[in-house]
C-alpha cells in the first residue's frame, strides 16, 4: 500500500521536518525482531529499540498474543470509581520489581503524563501534610521530562520552550547541565568530574529557602539531550540536600527504567533512592502507549486521610490502567521475567562501550558518552548548518545502510535492543565509521 499524496499532507507528524520528510518519505510497513521492514521492501536493522521502547524486539509473540486476547475479551472499562483486575495485577507486579519502599502506582498513557502527574502528586503532597507554601519546582538545564506544560516547564530543552516562554509554570528554576566536554569528554560510564555541579541546589535552596521548594526533577541519565550519565556521587549528593531541606526528589525514568541501565530502575544501579519515579516506554515494550508514576509509601500516606467517601487526588486519564495496556504490560514483565532480560543487558555493556569508544578518533566525533545501554556520538557541526551532518547520517543509514539510528542536531543517539546479539553492536558502529568517512 503505497500513501497517497493527500494522506501525506494530512498527518501533522510530531518532532519531524514535515517538509522535508515528505519529498522523500520512510516509511515503516511492519516489524519482527530487531528489523523493520520499509515499504520498498528492505529489512531495516533498528539501532534504536523504537523510541527507546521496545528493548525486546518489536512484535515480541507473547506481548502480541496478550494484547489480541485482551482486547477481544475486556476492551474498556471505566477507570474512575471501578476497576480490572488486570490493572491491579500490573501495578503489584510493577511496584515489585521497584525500589524498596515503592508500593503504590499510578497510571497514565506516556511519558508526559507521568511527568505532570508527579510533579502534580509533589505539590499535592506537600499541601495535604499541612506544607502549600513548598510550591516551588527545580528542573535541569538540558532536562527533557515530556511537552505537556508542567514538564515542558521543568524542562530544558531550549527549543521545546522558546515560543512558549511566557506561558510556562511560575516558580521554576533550573541547576546546571552536566554536560562538560572540556572535563568530561570521551568518558566511559560516568565522568569523573562534576560532583559538585549538584550543588546548585543547594544554591537554589539558599536564594528561596529550602521550606518553599517542592521537588527536584532529574533524568538519572539525560537521555533525549544526547545522553549525560550523571557524574560520580552527583545523584548521592542531590538526595542529600533534599533531605536536608525536605525537597521531594523525583528521578524521571522514562528512558532509564525496564533494563535500559542494567538494572529494573536506574534508582537501583545508582544506588539512590527518589521519592517518586515516572516511566513509560518500556513498561509495555511499545506494543501499548501506557505509563506511570511509582510513590514512595509516606507520599502515597500523606494523601490517605480525611472523609473515606472522598477522592484523595483529583487527577486522572480515561484511559489509566487501560485494560490493553495493562495486559500488554504483565505479559512485558513476564518476559522480562522468563528472559532475564535486564541481566543480558548488564552483560552487554561493556561490549557496547568498546563498540561506541571505536569512534573516538574519528576526526568528525567531538565526544562519545555511554552508560548503560544508552549511547551518542556528538558530531562537530557543519560551519553555519548546525544539524545538519546529524540528519544526513540519519537518513544515510536509512537509504544506504538498512538502519534507523536517531539524531538530535549533530549528536546521534543509540538504543540497542537489551537482547542485542553483540555482533550487531559491532556492526551499528562500523556502519556508522562508514557513513562518517563518506559524507562531507
Ligand atoms: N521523560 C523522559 C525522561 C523522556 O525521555 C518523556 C518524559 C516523555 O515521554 P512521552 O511518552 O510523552 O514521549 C521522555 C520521552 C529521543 C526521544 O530521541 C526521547 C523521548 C521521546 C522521543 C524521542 O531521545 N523521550
Ligand atoms: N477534554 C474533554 C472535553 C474531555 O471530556 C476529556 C475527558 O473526559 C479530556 C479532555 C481529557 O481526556 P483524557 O482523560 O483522555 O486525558
Amino acid at each position: 500500500m503505497s500513501i497517497k499524496a493527500a494522506a501525506l499532507e494530512s498527518y501533522w507528524m510530531p518532532f519531524t521536518a514535515n517538509r522535508d520528510f515528505k519529498k522523500k518519505p520512510r516509511i515503516i510497513v511492519s516489524a519482527s525482531g530487531h528489523y523493520y521492514q520499509t515499504a520498498d521492501g528492505r529489512q531495516v536493522y533498528d539501532a534504536f529499540s523504537g523510541l527507546w521502547t521496545s528493548g525486546l524486539g518489536h512484535c515480541h509473540p507473547k506481548i502480541v498474543e496478550a494484547v489480541q486476547q485482551q482486547v477481544a475479551t475486556l476492551d474498556y472499562a471505566i477507570s474512575f470509581q471501578a476497576g480490572h483486575e488486570k490493572a491491579f495485577q500490573l501495578a503489584a507486579e510493577v511496584t515489585d520489581i521497584a525500589p524498596e519502599g515503592f508500593n503504590h502506582c499510578f497510571f497514565t498513557n506516556s511519558g508526559s503524563e507521568s511527568v505532570d502527574t508527579a510533579l502534580k502528586i509533589a505539590l499535592a503532597c506537600h499541601r495535604a501534610r499541612g506544607e502549600g507554601h513548598r510550591t516551588r519546582l527545580i528542573g535541569r538545564e538540558k532536562g527533557y521530562h515530556g511537552v505537556n506544560f508542567g514538564g515542558m516547564s521543568v524542562g530544558g530543552m531550549v527549543p521545546n520552550r522558546k515560543v512558549f516562554s511566557a506561558n510556562l509554570l511560575p516558580g521554576v528554576d533550573h541547576m546546571s547541565h552536566t554536560h562538560r566536554p572540556e572535563h568530561n569528554a570521551f568518558s566511559k560510564g560516568q565522568p569523573e568530574w562534576g560532583v559538585e555541579l549538584a550543588d546548585d541546589l543547594e544554591k537554589l535552596a539558599a536564594l528561596h529557602d529550602g521550606s518553599n521548594i517542592a521537588a527536584v526533577i532529574v533524568e538519572p541519565v539525560a537521555g533525549s539531550a544526547g545522553v549525560f550519565p550523571p557524574p560520580q556521587g552527583y545523584l548521592q549528593r542531590l538526595r542529600e540536600i533534599c533531605d536536608q531541606h525536605g525537597i521531594l526528589l523525583i528521578f524521571d525514568e522514562v528512558i532509564t527504567a525496564f533494563g535500559r541501565v542494567g538494572e529494573a530502575f536506574a534508582a537501583q544501579r545508582f544506588g539512590v533512592t527518589p521519592d517518586i519515579i515516572t516511566i513509560a516506554k518500556g513498561l509495555t515494550n511499545g506494543v501499548i502507549p501506557m505509563g506511570a508514576v511509582l510513590v514512595r509509601d509516606e507520599v502515597y500516606e500523606s494523601f490517605m486521610h480525611g472523609p473515606g467517601q472522598m477522592i484523595e487526588l483529583f487527577h486522572g486519564y480515561t484511559y489509566s490502567g487501560h485494560p490493553v495496556a495493562a495486559a500488554a504490560g504483565l505479559a512485558t514483565l513476564g518476559v522480562y521475567r522468563e528472559e532475564g532480560t535486564f541481566a543480558q543487558a548488564r552483560e552487554l555493556e561493556h561490549h557496547f562501550e568498546q563498540a561506541i569508544h571505536s569512534l573516538d578518533d574519528h576526526p568528525k566525533v567531538v565526544d562519545v558518552r555511554n552508560f548503560g545501554l544508552m549511547g551518542a556520538v556528538e558530531l562537530e557541526s557543519r560551519p553555519d548548518a548546525p544539524g545538519a551532518r546529524g540528519m544526513e547520517m540519519h537518513k544515510t543509514c536509512f537509504w544506504d545502510e538498512d538502519m534507523v539510528i536517531r539524531n538530535g542536531m549533530d549528536t546521534l543517539q543509540f538504543s540497542p535492543f537489551l537482547n542485542s546479539r553483540p555482533e550487531d553492536i559491532t556492526m551499528t558502529f562500523e556502519k556508522i565509521r562508514k557513513l562518517l568517512d563518506r559524507i562531507d
